[in-house]
């Protein structure tokens, strides 16, 4: 829940990403391990790469014009330096560690910052954000920066926008935070995995005016992440991914490392060309035999019920509650006892607020919705597709939490939890 999670930690006044100091050493040996392994890369002055320079296709395993293999980008093109607006600079990490989801179950996870799911940014609109985002793992990952109008180089699609970030580097997303609204980020490098592996967090952009709060001045504010997990899935290809990495890292410095070994074709024409050679894609062979995930653990912030946190409020109370939903199935969110106020969607005030007492959401969707405290108890909200609130097919579980009045006195039952009905 928002007023629980922490924000990113703001960088501290030692900015390690000025253009002056460079690639790290890590970068420049894998640099040089690179471009030892094509002849077209002989030509390039002065021998290694440096950070933002053009290197030819051949023989380096990412194509990207302005960027290289180093991934470590200082000044994109398109946002200011750091002395021209006044960034608010924060610190990620992508980390490995396991993950309860409720007592009895856990999962390994690529967490941000090592919180599932990852840290809320809560931002001004127009705000100049700067992310510097440091991989700890052993895997490539991005940040794309969902329903947020960025320049396209700050997009965080892998092979489209950037190269993935290497393990060991760090990459510095710079953007203006607009428009305001419930907002999201997530990784976007094998994105089924990733996403599903808890690399989403709640992107928070607040405005000067907040038409929302005039209608209805409420004063609690909630984030929900609706998260779907295979837990069985991740634990499987986490594994097959950082043994398939382990692969590429010794491929890369025995300079064996090339288009074909890897999969990166610089065009569509290139990897047509490949297959005419009888290369076979992945899809064609003992890759094609994975299943898709199958979720069988459904969450809220990390948390399947009963491991969920209470929803808060009193009478005479408007809350607010963004729901996001950061998986790859439709959420139905319902509340017992409240018809409610659905004021945005996708981050955008609707014109007029809807009343409803279930919402819908596709994946990659925001919904903020008001509840009003005119009925004390206890009442659940939850996804109606009932399938979803369940623990590994045991009912009740999975994504499922309490409004809970604060203000009730003697009450006649209080909720106690019966694990398998
Ligand atoms: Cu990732």
């Amino acid at each position: 829940m928002s007023e629980k999670s922490k924000s990113p930690l703001p960088a501290g006044d030692a900015e390690a990403d000025t253009p002056a100091s460079g690639p790290t050493r890590r970068a420049l040996l894998r640099s040089a391990a690179v471009a030892a392994t094509g002849g077209a890369l002989m030509g390039v002055a002065g021998g290694a790469a440096r950070a933002g320079e053009y290197q030819p296709a051949q023989g380096s395993m990412m194509f990207m014009k302005g960027h290289n293999m180093i991934g470590a980008r200082t000044n994109p093109p398109g946002a200011p330096g750091d002395h021209e607006v006044p960034y608010r600079s924060f610190d990620m990490s992508f980390d490995m560690m396991e993950h309860e989801l409720v007592p009895g179950v856990s999962l390994p996870v690529f967490a941000f910052n090592k919180q599932v799911p990852g840290p809320l940014f809560r931002v001004q609109e127009n705000d100049w954000v700067k992310v510097n985002v440091t991989n700890n793992t052993e895997e490539m990952h991005t940040i794309h920066w969902h329903g947020l109008d960025v320049i396209y180089t700050m997009d965080g699609v892998p092979m489209v926008t950037q190269d993935p970030i290497h393990p060991g580097e760090t990459f510095v997303y710079r953007f203006q935070a607009r428009p305001a609204g419930t907002r999201f980020y997530h990784c976007h490098w094998s994105t089924p995995l990733h996403m599903m592996s808890a690399l989403h967090g709640a992107f928070i952009i607040d405005q000067a005016d907040d038409p929302v709060r005039k209608m209805f001045p409420y004063t609690r504010d909630y984030t929900l992440m609706l998260e779907a997990f295979d837990v069985n899935w991740s634990r499987k290809h986490i594994n097959e991914v950082l043994g398939g990495m382990k692969r590429v890292n010794k491929l890369m410095a025995m300079g064996k490392l090339d288009p074909i070994t890897h999969g990166f074709f610089r065009d569509y024409d290139e990897f047509q060309a490949a297959i005419a050679d009888g290369w076979t894609p992945p899809y064609t062979r003992g890759a094609a035999e994975r299943s898709t995930p199958e979720p069988e653990f459904f969450a809220i912030n990390g948390k399947c019920y009963p491991a969920t946190e209470k929803l808060l409020i009193k009478q005479g109370e408007y809350i607010r509650i963004r729901l996001i939903n950061g998986g790859f199935l439709s959420h139905h969110m319902h509340l017992h006892g409240h018809n409610f106020w659905q004021v945005a969607e996708d981050g955008n005030p609707l014109p007029e607020p809807k009343r409803l007492n279930t919402v819908s959401l596709f994946p990659g969707k925001t919904a903020d919705i008001i509840v009003y405290g005119d009925n004390p108890g206890f009442w659940t909200f939850h996804d109606h597709d009932v399938r979803r609130v369940m623990n590994n097919g045991i009912y009740p579980g999975g994504m499922l939490t309490l409004l809970e009045y604060e203000d009730m006195g003697d009450v006649p039952y209080v909720p106690s939890i019966a694990i398998n009905e």
